[in-house]
């Protein structure tokens, strides 16, 4: 049992807020990190009250100085659920004083905030991270050691979606809709969390975009009359009578070849009527296929080529197995099931054993990691914008 503990600064509250702040509290609970966390500071702008929401989510302090809190002595990791376009400032303080930086999804807005962030991180030799939180769904985490082990031969097909339905008119225009907040839309927000996980579970890299559409149904909405919590505004303020233009996708969708001659297509979108949290892929081997939906996160669907013709058909392993599925042991007996919280917290366990020189269960996106899956979006969007097949060794 380790004593060493490591002061935690999250930058941001919010939706993300919540879920990172379960995960710190959590983690020494569930896990034994060999580092373990201590949520020492929030940063929240003092119209969002960092006092209150500290007390509430077992912070022991609260700031309104995100760039003192960065550069804090006291301060060991910095993690950060702000914005989209907040993500490159405090993580480049943080990395310049030499903290352990972890980031929610997408990296950055921009590509440029991407790569900065990225070299940043390498230029620093400083630890950092990107929580793209469904490699850690534990039957997520199986179909990338499946595939690791060859059981579905070469990768010849990625087919993957993401689609969400509360982007409706009545959802007000909140920070998601405007690019100078967010970057892009459904794309930077969805697109870049099956971009990863598929790239993680495939093991294969996009070489080229070949063919992508950009699409903004609701072109204004109406504008927010008060600071509310702007994650959980959706079907609209009452009252608000002025608009604004959105200036970014309601969904993008896209073609790809990969580095092994496999190919692949990804949709996002906020307006798939009837789907909630569909994260889906599937993705078709020379042995066999595996298909995952987040809406059943626990189950994993395995067609094996090998088996005798008359019983091949679709498996659908239950990924709650201590002894075989990854994280699972350290919850719940089999078939006790886990939640969309759950993947947070197994994050939060894979930073602290890094930290601490350990490996982690499975790989974790770095600055560096997130940066790629960044240049496949900015891919996508020149593509859309300039009707052309677009390389990747263009985009950097
Ligand atoms: C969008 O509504 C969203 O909150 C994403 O931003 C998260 O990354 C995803 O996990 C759930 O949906």
């Amino acid at each position: 049992m380790s004593d060493k503990t490591i002061n935690v600064a999250m930058i941001g509250q919010g939706f993300m807020g919540r879920t990172h702040s379960n995960a710190w509290g959590q983690v020494n609970r569930f896990f034994d990190p060999p580092i373990k966390p201590v949520m020492h500071t929030v940063f929240g702008q003092p119209a969002e009250n960092p006092e209150a929401y500290a007390a509430k989510w077992g912070w022991q302090h609260a700031s309104t100085d995100w760039e003192s809190l960065v550069k804090s002595p006291e301060i060991g990791l910095v993690d950060i659920v702000t914005p989209n376009f907040m993500h490159a400032p405090p993580a480049k303080a943080a990395i310049a004083a030499g903290k352990v930086c972890t980031c929610e999804k997408p990296i950055a807005g921009t590509l440029d905030d991407a790569r900065a962030m990225a070299e940043a991180s390498i230029q620093n030799n400083v630890k950092s991270f990107v929580w793209f939180i469904y490699r850690r769904c534990p039957a997520v985490a199986y179909a990338h050691q499946m595939v690791k082990a060859g059981e579905l031969g070469d990768i010849l097909h990625i087919r993957a979606s993401y689609l969400q339905d509360w982007g409706v008119p009545e959802t007000p225009l909140t920070w998601r809709f405007i690019r100078e907040l967010t970057g892009s839309g459904a794309h930077g927000d969805l697109n870049a969390h099956i971009v990863d996980m598929t790239r993680f579970v495939a093991g294969v890299e996009v070489d080229e975009v070949c063919g992508a559409i950009e699409q903004t149904f609701v072109k204004k909405r109406k504008k927010l009359t008060a600071m509310v919590s702007q994650e959980n505004v959706i079907g609209g303020t009452q009252g608000a009578e002025e608009y604004g233009d959105v200036t970014v996708d309601d969904t993008v969708l896209f073609l790809t070849k990969f580095n092994n001659g496999a190919v692949g297509s990804y949709e996002a979108t906020r307006l798939g009527a009837g789907n909630k949290n569909r994260n889906y892929f599937e993705i078709n081997g020379t042995k066999g296929s595996l298909k995952f939906c987040f809406e059943r996160m626990n189950e994993l669907e395995y067609y094996d080529r090998r088996r005798p013709s008359g019983v091949q058909g679709w498996t659908t392993i239950l990924a709650t197995h201590g002894a075989d599925h990854p994280y699972i042991r350290n919850w719940w007996p089999d078939g006790h099931l886990i939640g969309y919280e759950h993947t947070f917290v197994n994050m939060a366990y894979d930073v602290l054993k890094t930290i601490a020189g350990e490996e982690p269960t499975i790989p974790l996106a770095t600055f560096n990691d997130a940066y790629q899956t960044q240049r496949i979006l900015e891919a996508a969007l020149i593509c859309a914008r300039e009707k052309r097949f677009v390389k990747l060794d263009e985009v950097r």
